[in-house]
């Protein structure tokens, strides 16, 4: 817990980070490239989104080898080069361990299919209907349809897949499957890895078929979701990674506060993303959170789960300053996220393209989206005859394909992603012309600049890595914090001060004493906080 003391992670979405061949698609010898951009801002860990060989029907969430490069992303060549190389920076490598389920091409689902008496069979959960096409239960996917999907030779026989169909969830009661993935890790951390992040890992113990509380998103979640089973699957892993001191960070959808303190406690998981912030309710109109429940949320995470996994942005949501600030505000916004994530208590996760202030597209037609979680939104949308602006807007507040955009690094034709007259997988967001590395580097009062002293203040005052927090009394919309040396230790403590909302506030003016070490504004009023404003204070240790 709180082994990587006052790093952050850096994620990087392989397809939409650098293209270094120019065939549109990212790949590894581009992150290689820019190796120096990452150590420029202070990187040390980066987490690589799946690079494994997949049909990439979920962008490589969908393994078909667990222990091949897609050649779309490279060689293993290529990849031992960039491990190399990162390690030569101080940058160390986690890779995204799938193991909820494979790619339906995977060969022992493609063995499993073909040989009824195959002994991959047992390596999924393969069950009889209830005749007449009826699947085993009403459990349902991601997809809103059956969790099962029918074979196509044999009649009354069906596979599950909590995800999409062509995710068939391995089964972890099988120990061979078990021995299989620690076979796996051993690869992968024999190649001189730091660790792994686990995708769903709170989903491995099935603990009954029966059916579920039928409910719009997910019927059946209560027999597979989280399930107090989990932890002794959970701890095969934690075996193989204590064997080389790796990290493990788990990815704990439907997890509870202290469901994810135990793994940590226990010491399964060295720390667990939560889903409280991903799951806050949006306005229907402008789609942004109540900056209360935000507060909310954030202090329910941070004194109920000694070492979090902070996060605003992964590959799978939509940009911090669309979710969180509320329009005509996203330049001060934006830096009132990045400084909450630099200072909270726990490791910051910072999401490619965060530390610029990235956005969602401007025009979005999610009819049009690549994610497979948008086109089945459209889908549910049609079957269930929702209004067609409904529809639409349900897709495109959930649609992944808005943190894909390929990253901007400047403004030339390709925006540094890709070169001139070449057509990425995923098309450029209309604001990377503005919003990109290079213009950001040139301007004091960028995101980009921000987000760099940030990084600076973080490892100046060791009471941000490794202190204790208190939250200070503040209204409802006004989040105050201390960040307070260990018992016994005198280090300088620090206090944040932000402004959630955009509404002006006034605040207690003892929240304004101290050293001013970093603000979103220059004019700095001690009884007040404009729109999004964000402080950040240094109090002198009691030596
Ligand atoms: O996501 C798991 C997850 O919880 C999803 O339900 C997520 O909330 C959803 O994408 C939001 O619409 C992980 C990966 O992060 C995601 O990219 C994969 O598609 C998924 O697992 C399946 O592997």
């Amino acid at each position: 817990m709180g082994r990587l003391k006052g790093d952050f992670v850096y994620q990087i979405y392989p397809a939409s980070f650098k293209d270094s061949n120019r065939d549109g698609f990212g790949d590894l010898n581009g992150i290689r490239e820019k190796l120096g951009y990452l150590t420029s801002i202070g990187v040390r860990h980066v987490w690589l989104s799946p690079i494994f060989l997949s049909p990439m029907v979920d962008m490589g969430y969908d393994i078909a080898d667990y222990k091949a490069i897609d050649p779309r992303f490279g060689t293993m060549a290529d990849f031992l080069a960039l491990v190399q190389a990162a390690k030569a920076n101080r940058i160390g490598i986690l890779l995204d361990l799938v193991v909820n389920h494979t790619s339906d091409q995977h060969p022992w689902f493609t063995k499993a299919l073909s040989d009824p008496s195959s002994p991959y069979r047992d390596f999924y959960f393969f069950r009889k209907g209830k005749g007449n096409h009826r699947p085993p239960n009403n459990w349902t996917s991601m997809d809103f349809k059956s969790a099962w999907t029918e074979l196509p030779n044999e009649p009354d026989v069906f596979y599950l897949h909590t995800f999409s169909k062509t995710q068939p969830d391995l089964n972890w009661s099988n120990p061979k499957v078990v021995e299989a993935i620690q076979g796996i890790m051993r690869f992968w951390l024999d190649k001189g890895i730091e660790g792994f992040r686990i995708d769903l890992v709170t989903c491995y113990a099935k603990t009954g078929f029966q059916d579920g509380r039928k409910t719009t998103v997910g019927t059946g979640q209560e027999h597979y979701v989280a399930q107090p089973e989990n932890h002794s699957l959970v701890k095969k892993l934690t075996e193989v990674a204590d064997g080389y001191d790796a990290l493990l960070i788990g990815e704990c959808f439907g997890a509870s506060r202290s469901d994810i303190a135990r793994y940590e406690i226990d010491h399964e998981l060295d720390m667990g993303f939560s889903f409280d912030l991903t799951h806050l309710p949006t306005h229907w109109r402008n789609g942004t959170v109540k900056s209360r429940w935000l507060k909310r949320a954030i202090i329910a995470l941070q004194t109920q789960i000694p070492w979090n996994a902070n996060y605003f942005e992964n590959h799978d949501l939509r940009r911090s300053p669309n979710r969180f600030v509320a329009r005509g505000f996203r330049q001060a916004g934006t830096k009132a996220l990045l400084g909450i994530l630099m200072t909270l208590k726990g490791t910051p996760f910072v999401y490619q393209g965060e530390e610029l202030g990235a956005v969602d597209y401007v025009r979005h037609d999610p009819s049009k989206a690549l994610d497979l979680v948008t086109q089945a939104i459209l889908e549910f949308a049609k079957e269930k005859h929702l209004p067609k602006f409904l529809g639409k807007t349900l897709a495109s507040r959930h649609s992944r394909d808005n943190a894909r955009a390929p990253m901007a690094f400047d403004y030339q034709p390709g925006f540094g992603f890709s070169g001139i007259n070449i057509k990425p997988w995923i098309r450029y967001n209309e604001r990377s012309g503005i919003i990109n590395v290079q213009k950001e580097s040139e301007n004091p009062e960028s995101a980009l600049s921000f987000f760099k002293a940030l990084v600076k203040i973080r490892n100046d005052n060791p009471v941000l890595a490794q202190g204790r927090i208190h939250f200070l009394p503040s209204k409802s919309r006004v989040l105050a914090y201390l960040r307070l040396p260990e018992t016994g230790k005198k280090d300088d403590a620090i206090r944040v001060v932000v402004n959630l909302s955009r509404f002006s506030l006034g605040i207690n003016p003892k929240l304004s004493k101290g050293e001013l070490l970093l603000a979103n504004r220059h004019e700095i009023k001690p009884g007040r906080l404009t729109p999004y404003e964000i402080r950040i204070y240094r109090i002198p240790g009691q030596a």
